[in-house]
Parts: C-alpha cells; sequence; structure tokens
C-alpha cells in the first residue's frame, strides 16, 4: 500500500479561485514531470519552492493549463513521502484532468485521509493528532478549532504520555516492593496509594473534558420532561428566549418532540421539550410518551419539572426514581402560584439531585438554572487541561480507569503487590490503543474514513 504514489484534488469540489492536486509517494516526481513542463526551458524542479510552468497532457500532446509545481522532498512533509503540489485555476474540469492524466502516469486515486493515514503510518503523527487534523477542518466554531489546532502540535498526545509515564512509575515502585521485600528504601505502600490517587484523578479530569468537548461541538441534549401540563413547553420556550412551542393550559399539549439549540457562555446545549411522562389521556399521546421516554434516556441530562402548585404524587416519585442515574435537576416550577407540594419532602426523596426552584412563566430564576447547567455539565478546566472531542478516546480512557479503581480496591483491602500490579499492568495496552502505538484495522478505518479526499 505504501509502495504506491497516491493522488487526489486536495481543495473543496467545485468552482474557485484557486485548485491543489497533491501527490505522494516514491513517484510523485516523475509522475508530475509528465504532467509539467516548466517555462523556463530544461529549468530544474528546486525543492519546496513553487516553480512557474504549463500543464501537459501526454496523450493529446497538448497543453491545457498554467499552474505552479511545487516539490517537497522527503521526509520532512506531511505524509514523510516525497509528495508534489500542482496549483492552478480551480475549475472541476482541469483538476480532474490533472488527476487523470496522474494515474496514466502511475499514481492511484488516494482515499479518504489517506494523505494524514500515511503521515500516521510513517510515524510524523499519533492517532489522536490524526483526529485532530479533521476537527480542525470540520471545527464549528473559533474555540474548537483552536483547541484542535494544539491538539495537532501535540498537547493532548503529551498528557496522554505523560499518564503512561505516571502508569510506569507506579508499576516500577510496586515492582521494586516485589523484587526487594527486605529493601530499606523501598517505597511505601502509602506513597504507591498517592501516586495512584493522582493518576486516577488525572484521569477522571480527561474523562470529564469530554462534556466540554461535546458542548463545544454538537451541543449537550439535555431533555426537559416530567408530568403533563407542569410547564415544559413555557420553560423551553423561556429558555431558548423565543416562541416556539404551544403552550395551552390543557394537559397533553405536546405530542411530538421539539428540539432547539440554546447557546450559554461558550457552550451549545440542544434542549427537547416533549410529551409529558404521565398516564396518556390520548392514543397519540402514548406514542408521545414512548418516544419522550427514548429520547430522555438517550439524552446527556435531564430537566425533570414538577408543578409546586399540585399535591406531590407517586407519579413525581417514578419520575424522579426514573433518572436517578443520570445528570439531572429537579425544577419546582410555578412558584409564582400558591405552593400545595411539600418540597421537602420530595427533595428528601431526590436526595442527591439538585434543585432549583423557577418560575417558567414569569422567568424567576432561569439565570441560575442556565448557570446550574453550565456548573453541571461544563467542568472547570485548569489552564492547561486538554479537552477530548471523540467517544472513542472516552471509551478507552474508561476501561483504563476501571482497572485502576479495581487495583486501588486491592490495594486498600491490602491484597498483595502480585495481585494489584495486574490491574495496573493491563492499562498499558490500553494507552498504546489511544495514541494508536498499537494499529486496528478497525480504529484505522473509523477514523479516515470521516475524512475528506486530499486530506
Ligand atoms: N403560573 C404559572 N403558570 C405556568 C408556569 N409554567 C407554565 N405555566 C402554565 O401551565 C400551563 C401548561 O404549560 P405548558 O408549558 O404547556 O406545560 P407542558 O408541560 O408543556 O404541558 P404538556 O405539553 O401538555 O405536557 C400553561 O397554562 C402555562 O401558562 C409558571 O411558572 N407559572
Ligand atoms: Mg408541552
Amino acid at each position: 500500500m505504501l509502495e504506491d504514489t497516491i493522488v487526489a484534488i486536495s481543495t473543496p469540489v467545485g468552482w474557485g479561485g484557486l485548485g491543489v492536486v497533491r501527490l505522494s509517494g516514491k513517484r510523485s516526481l516523475p509522475v508530475a514531470k509528465k504532467i509539467f513542463r516548466p517555462k523556463k526551458k530544461g529549468a530544474k524542479i528546486p525543492g519546496r519552492r513553487p516553480l512557474l510552468g504549463n500543464l501537459f497532457d501526454f496523450e493529446q500532446k497538448e497543453f491545457f493549463e498554467e499552474a505552479f509545481l511545487t516539490w517537497h522532498p522527503q521526509p520532512h512533509t506531511y505524509t514523510r513521502e516525497d509528495m508534489v503540489e500542482i496549483s492552478c485555476h480551480g475549475s472541476p474540469v482541469i483538476l480532474e484532468q490533472v488527476v487523470r492524466l496522474a494515474i496514466k502516469a502511475g499514481a492511484r486515486h488516494a482515499h479518504p485521509g489517506e494523505f494524514t493515514l500515511r503521515a500516521y503510518l510513517n510515524g510524523r503523527i499519533d492517532i489522536l493528532q490524526a483526529e485532530a487534523v479533521n476537527d480542525l477542518i470540520r471545527a464549528v466554531s473559533y474555540k474548537q478549532a483552536k483547541i484542535s489546532f494544539h491538539q495537532l502540535e501535540g498537547r493532548l498526545s503529551g498528557q496522554i504520555s505523560s499518564l503512561r509515564d505516571q502508569v510506569l512509575h507506579l508499576l516500577s515502585q510496586i515492582e521494586a516492593r516485589i523484587e526487594f521485600p527486605e529493601e530499606r528504601l523501598r517505597t511505601s505502600t502509602e506513597r504507591t496509594a498517592r501516586t495512584l490517587e493522582n493518576l486516577i484523578q488525572s484521569i477522571i479530569k480527561l474523562i470529564d473534558s469530554y462534556d466540554l468537548g461535546k458542548a463545544l461541538t454538537e451541543g449537550i441534549t439535555l431533555a426537559i420532561t416530567g408530568l403533563a401540563n407542569v410547564g415544559k413547553s413555557t420553560l423551553f420556550n423561556s429558555l431558548l428566549e423565543k416562541d416556539r412551542a404551544i403552550v395551552t393550559p390543557h394537559p397533553g399539549t405536546t405530542r411530538d418532540y421539539l428540539s432547539e439549540k440554546m447557546e450559554f457562555k461558550d457552550s451549545v446545549f440542544t434542549l427537547i421539550d416533549m410529551a409529558g411522562l404521565g398516564k396518556p389521556l390520548h392514543p397519540v399521546e402514548k406514542e408521545g410518551i414512548k418516544r419522550g421516554k427514548r429520547l430522555a434516556s438517550q439524552a446527556d441530562g435531564i430537566l425533570l419539572l414538577l408543578d409546586i402548585s399540585r399535591k406531590e404524587s407517586s407519579e413525581d416519585f417514578r419520575l424522579i426514581d426514573m433518572f436517578k442515574d443520570k445528570k439531572t435537576i429537579l425544577l419546582f416550577n410555578k412558584i409564582d402560584l400558591p405552593q400545595k407540594m411539600n418540597t421537602e419532602e420530595v427533595k428528601n426523596r431526590a436526595k442527591s439531585i439538585s434543585t432549583l426552584e423557577i418560575s417558567a412563566l414569569k422567568g424567576t430564576n432561569l439565570g441560575k438554572l442556565k448557570a446550574t447547567i453550565h456548573a453541571l455539565f461544563i467542568p472547570d478546566l485548569e489552564k492547561d487541561q486538554d479537552i477530548i472531542f471523540h467517544m472513542r478516546e472516552k471509551l478507552i480512557l474508561e476501561e483504563i480507569l476501571a482497572f485502576l479503581v479495581e487495583g486501588q480496591h486491592l490495594l486498600e483491602q491490602g491484597y498483595s503487590e502480585e495481585v494489584y500490579v495486574e490491574e495496573f499492568r493491563k492499562t498499558i495496552p490500553l494507552i498504546g490503543r489511544l495514541t494508536g502505538e498499537i494499529r486496528s484495522d478497525d480504529i484505522i478505518n473509523d477514523i479516515f474514513n470521516r475524512f475528506c479526499v486530499g486530506k
């Protein structure tokens, strides 16, 4: 595969001022020379400097375009291979002709992301940096682009490699105790426990940063839920500051769900309004409730509304139970009305869930609600703490965390070094998978298929 010379149009599909065709591989320069003739007869092609010339159709024996050619000799290139860039007018007809001729001259059409894949396979970047390339190109905000740029420069890779160093340090402490049990200078179990605790905390911070990553990209989804008529649609509209959902005094107003983006302090939240989760009054509502339950279970968080102008009911408690394992904020709505609900009793039952009293109609405490949402979902990051944008990374970090926590458990329970050291050793290959040091075809396919052709 790496023996092939690949070619692709690297600029977007369509018409533009300029268009660029890129080649990478051993035969890049010979292939390009068949298509390109310098303006100055016999001029040598310099390294890393654009040379003006004409493009030549060696089949029809005719010139068809003016272009700059830049030769990037290996190894200091994007792919670490010989590369050539042909920059001409941004006409799809011309660009496709250049690619066609390059293929005739011995190149092969590149797959999506294949240039970056080569940079990875040739060891110039790791898989985290490769992901950052695509994140940078597809960034939806300047802030996200900047974070991706730093990751491309190796900031996240640096953090992961420091995690690996910490694990290795931990292992060496424990292994020294196993090998030289009599040694007076050996590290104490307490010290190992401290090293371990620090390591666990840094991994938790990284895992938590995924929420922020999501908030900066596709948005955190929040399902507004509760029984019928508690004020879900009113809250939805108030938070969005627009009259989006229909509000009526009749229970069962909302049947289909609605979703809209809300921005707050750099972050994006997707709010979902839906049918009330109580007993359906109408067959259409039944389907709405089914969908509502599914949406709520898939959401990142729940805003669970209760109507304090009514007495608490077993239905209310059932909902609190239903969402006790999710990130939930319990909202006592309609505080502008006379109170019938025993909120203290409800709070006792809700235990660790955070609560807030609001009036969706009058807008009371909505600023506080936004701040609470932000605090719950967007962790306060230290200045140099990196952010992860991908589920892949989060899942591997969670696996690593699980082994460390299991090891911590065994250590605390007084098991011997030989027993808990095994748990810590299991994290090493996982770190390798995280950075791509351990190659996996699945991961490679999954990541590079998301790229565009030509990158
Ligand atoms: N006084 C007062 N009334 C409210 C408040 N929030 C909502 N309401 C009223 O409660 C009724 C129901 O509000 P909706 O927002 O439609 O409630 P919902 O939960 O979306 O209802 P369904 O879609 O039927 O499940 C409307 O008459 C609202 O004006 C509030 O904070 N205070
Ligand atoms: Mg509604």
